[in-house]
């Protein structure tokens, strides 16, 4: 059984953070560690008062990690790191991720450098140097990086509004990492407010864009579960081809996303389903978000889902 270190947040109530992703990971015949960065009664989008709990201090989370360190250096198969809320945590992470990654070079780092989105920070802005260190600075220490296109302006430092201007930063970025998926581009990009644009590139070759029917609603969390899904399935075919020596590939990489793209999909059309349909009366009442919170355990089934060709090209 695989096992990743997953250090993200944890809340008690709803499914954002790693309890977005340990639940689907354990589907897909994952052994998940959870550190957690926070512990918080529910996420931030219930309004700032109303969140109780603690983030873990620099000394608890570096303990933890090199504790970890300490015992099962070799142990991991995978890192996941996510939600991180300021500049003590991304580094902390950072400097034991990096060790664990020079005991464990084949091990896979996704890192998810959540800091906001469409134009907003949630976390604080002293992470931006830290995250930027970690992303352009280390050479071989992360394998992929999700961010969405704010935050990948931050990493590059400039605003993108062209395809062109998209190509040209991503080729930088390849210089230290070898995969970027943008998860959602912003709708000016593409010139389309009804889909959502995903943009995913493997150093080396052209960028490859992903359209996805928009679902109107208010989700929380869908990048969690993309990275958590994304790196089951990157982390299978390393696997795989290293077997069958056939390397790593633009074909299969173009699958695995369009795979956990779909997967997202179904859970976001399930979480729809079951959420209210007046949205205007959900945004910012703290007493009826939760019924906006993804529906990861009712989407049990969709996890291990392969899609066919048609499929794929349907969707
Ligand atoms: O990645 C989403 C996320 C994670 N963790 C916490 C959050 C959010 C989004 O609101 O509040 C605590």
């Amino acid at each position: 059984m695989p096992r990743v270190l997953a250090t993200q947040s944890h809340v008690v109530h709803g499914y954002v953070g790693n309890k977005a992703a340990t639940f689907p990971l354990q589907c897909l015949g994952w052994d998940v560690d959870c550190c957690n960065s926070v512990q918080f009664s529910n996420h931030t989008g219930y309004g700032m008062d109303k969140v109780f709990g603690s983030v873990t201090s620099e000394k608890e989370l570096n303990d933890i990690l090199s504790g970890l360190f300490s015992t099962f250096q070799y142990d991991y198969d995978a890192f996941l790191s996510g939600y991180l809320p300021n500049k003590e945590s991304v580094r902390c992470v950072g400097l034991n991720y990096r060790n664990f990654k020079k005991s464990n070079p084949d091990a896979i780092w996704l890192m998810d450098p959540v800091m906001g989105d469409e134009g907003q920070l949630y976390v604080d802005e002293d992470v931006i140097p830290e995250y930027k260190r970690i992303a352009l600075e280390s050479d071989g220490l992360v394998d992929i990086i999700t961010p969405n296109q704010f935050e990948f302006e931050i990493l590059h430092g400039e605003k993108i509004s062209t395809v062109e201007e998209l190509k040209s930063a991503l080729t930088k970025l390849h210089r230290t990492i070898p995969m970027v998926v943008l998860t959602s581009c912003m709708p000016n990009l593409f010139n389309d407010s009804n889909n959502v644009y995903c943009v995913a590139s493997l150093r080396d070759h052209e960028p490859l864009v992903f359209r996805v029917p928009l679902i109107e609603s208010y989700f929380t969390g869908v990048g969690d579960l993309f990275s958590a899904l994304l790196l089951d399935r990157l982390y299978k075919f390393n696997a795989s081809s290293k077997s069958s020596s056939s390397g790593k590939n633009i074909s299969s990489f173009k699958t695995q996303i369009n795979e956990v793209l779909n997967v997202v999909h179904n859970v976001l059309l399930l979480t729809k389903k079951y959420a209210p349909k007046d949205l205007k009366s959900v945004i910012g009442v703290a007493s009826k978000m939760k019924d906006m919170e993804l529906r990861i355990i009712e989407s049990r089934d969709f996890y291990s889902l392969s899609f066919d060709k048609d499929q794929l090209q349907n969707s």
